[in-house]
């Protein structure tokens, strides 16, 4: 009763509904990325290629937003440059802000943990993004904690990213992640990459480099009824990482100026964002879309996997 009256909200394109009546794979993908994640017309012009680049991998991709009281699953070329267009202006919409922006019928670009809810209720199993939320530096004191984690606890998808940003405490996003049962996979490297920068310099739980090993592990998990989600994370590629030393000098400034003027609450991630790509003259975006590319044609490559492998013991 309840998934039926949740169905009833969702609406999804033209392309992503005949994808899904013909049983294709599908791929998720997050709106705060284009909205607040990146600036305009680079964020349009990302979400084009990346939409583009599953299609020829064969799969569908599925951006996903909540435009005028409906959650969207799959959008239009004017629909990606309104997003793209707002400026910041669109609600930027976690669990806590999915009823009150639906209800009052507002424009909302999903965040991983939006996203993740939403692909759920759609029926899609695959999701890739630039890298998650996590914990923030300094939470002991400032409890900054992303909802992104607790929804990969709850909410059966699986993300595929450039493992969590520098801005982020690591150790600490990876310690939340195996209290809360999330598996963290990496696939070209044994360590969790860290988006701008290939290695975190910390261990994934488990490296699968191949797409069919990662889905028999995803549906492994789901068919043992271990509900929640699975982080893949795989580097950007080497041509377009950062130096460390780098980005770890500028997020140091960054988070000063954010503590400095005071930026807290959902504000935090954009601001970061925003200041790094300012400090590094441009590059670290170029880094960031180079980086989204690539965790979509490992997402695509999974969703294919995944449409592949059978449920059950005598399927593997
Ligand atoms: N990573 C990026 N760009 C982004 C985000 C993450 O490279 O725009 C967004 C994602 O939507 C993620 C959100 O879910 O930031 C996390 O925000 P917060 O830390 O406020 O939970
Ligand atoms: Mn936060």
């Amino acid at each position: 009763m309840v998934a039926d009256l949740a169905h009833s909200w969702l609406t999804r394109s033209a392309p992503v509904a005949a994808a899904q009546a013909a049983g294709r794979p599908l791929v998720a993908l997050e709106s705060t990325i284009i909205a607040h994640g990146m600036p305009y017309p680079e964020n349009v012009r990302t979400a084009r290629e990346v939409e583009a680049l599953i299609r020829s991998l064969g799969a569908e991709p599925a951006t996903i937003a909540l435009i005028g009281g409906r959650i969207r699953i799959g959008l239009s070329d004017e629909e990606l440059e309104l997003l793209a267009r707002s400026g910041g202006q669109a609600h930027k919409v976690s669990r806590r802000d999915l009823p009150a922006v639906l209800a009052g019928g507002g424009l909302g670009a999903t965040t991983v943990a939006g996203t993740m809810i939403c692909a759920a209720l759609a029926g899609i199993e695959v999701f890739v993004t630039g890298g998650i939320g996590g914990v923030h530096r300094g939470a002991p004191e400032s409890f900054d904690i992303s909802a992104d984690l607790q929804e990969l606890a709850k909410t059966s998808v699986a993300v595929v990213c450039a493992g969590a940003k520098s801005i982020l405490d690591i150790g600490l996003t990876l310690e939340y992640l195996e209290t809360h049962g999330v598996p963290v996979l990496s696939c070209e490297q044994d360590n969790l990459a860290a988006f701008y920068t290939r290695d975190s310099g910390f261990r994934a739980d488990f490296r699968l480099d191949e797409a069919a090993a990662q889905a028999r592990f995803i549906r492994t998990k789901w068919d043992l009824g271990l509900a929640g989600g699975v982080v893949l994370s795989t580097p950007v590629p080497e041509a377009a990482a950062m130096p460390r030393e780098e980005i770890d000098a500028l997020t140091r400034q960054a988070l000063a100026e954010a503590k400095a003027q005071g930026i807290a609450g959902k504000a935090v991630t954009p601001f970061l964002l925003a200041r790094i790509k300012a400090l590094t003259g441009g590059r670290s975006l170029a880094t960031n879309i180079a980086l989204v590319k690539h965790n979509a044609e490992v997402g695509a490559r999974l969703a294919l996997a995944l449409a592949h492998a059978g449920r059950g013991a005598e399927a593997q």
